[in-house]
């Protein structure tokens, strides 16, 4: 394993840990890194960098550089394309897009960036990446065959799959900005048989969202919007106080 997912992994055995998820495109280099100070200085345990189509990798890379200079925890790459790849952040989620219909999406791109990484030296975090309804943009762009949110057998198997094909994590996404995160039952149903950590992102707005996945079994939450929408506010603050809290701090 790598030194990132390693940390990671040990981290996670006191409790559940939070991502904040920050657009380089909307947030370009200094901006980004006082996002990043401010979440870090909240409690936030990384940093993602991405959300956006079209990041260009000088982009990716000045806001990778300046995160990274700026807070202690881990910068990682959530990439749309292999144009999002720089050795300026510490890793990248190395993700296959589980239910796309575009086979690119789920393994191709991969097959072109990986001798790239390699040579880079970059950490990879292999990871099955789900997409759940509504799916948002996420949904759209990757051609994905949304998993219904009353079907939360459809979300198992595909996690189970993802790691028993020997990937570190999983990710059930909602689409960033969806109305509502992903529903409890389906995380609750997911994380009763999975080995490997089960991260949640999309819609997660309040505490009161926090809270619901943190019982259900959520081990990592991701947020964007909250943050890009009200700032260091009471969303995020209420959001990573609840995470504190399934802590036991
Ligand atoms: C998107 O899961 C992340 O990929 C975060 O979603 O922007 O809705 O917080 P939000």
């Amino acid at each position: 394993m790598g030194r990132v997912l390693d940390g990671l992994t040990e981290r996670l055995r006191a409790g559940p840990l939070h991502f904040t998820l920050i657009d380089p495109d909307k947030s370009p280099g200094a901006k980004a890194a006082e996002i990043a100070e401010g979440a870090v200085a909240l409690g936030s345990d990384a940093i993602l960098l991405g959300g956006s189509t079209g990041i260009s990798r000088e982009k990716m890379a000045a806001a990778a550089r300046a995160v990274k200079a700026a807070v202690p925890v881990p910068t990682i790459i959530f990439p749309e394309g292999p144009s999002s790849l720089t050795d300026a952040a510490d890793a990248v989620l190395f993700m296959s897009l589980l239910n796309s219909r575009r086979l690119d999406l789920v393994i191709r791109v991969h097959a072109q960036a990986a001798p790239h990484i390699r040579a880079m030296g970059l950490e990879t975090i292999a990871l099955g990446y789900l997409v759940i309804a509504p799916g948002m943009r996420v949904g759209e762009v990757g051609e994905v065959d949304v998993v219904p949110r009353d079907a939360p057998k459809v979300a198992t198997g595909y996690a189970l799959a993802a790691e028993l094909l020997g990937m570190k994590m999983v990710y059930l996404e909602a689409g960033s900005g969806a109305p509502a995160p992903v529903p409890a039952e389906m995380v609750r149903e997911v994380r009763a048989v999975l080995h490997i950590p089960l991260i949640v992102g999309g819609g997660i707005r309040t505490a009161a969202d926090a809270r619901t996945l943190l019982e259900a079994g959520a081990q990592i939450l991701v947020t964007g919007t909250v943050t890009e929408e009200e700032g260091l506010g009471d969303g995020l603050r209420g959001i990573l106080g609840e995470v504190r809290r399934a802590r036991g701090g």
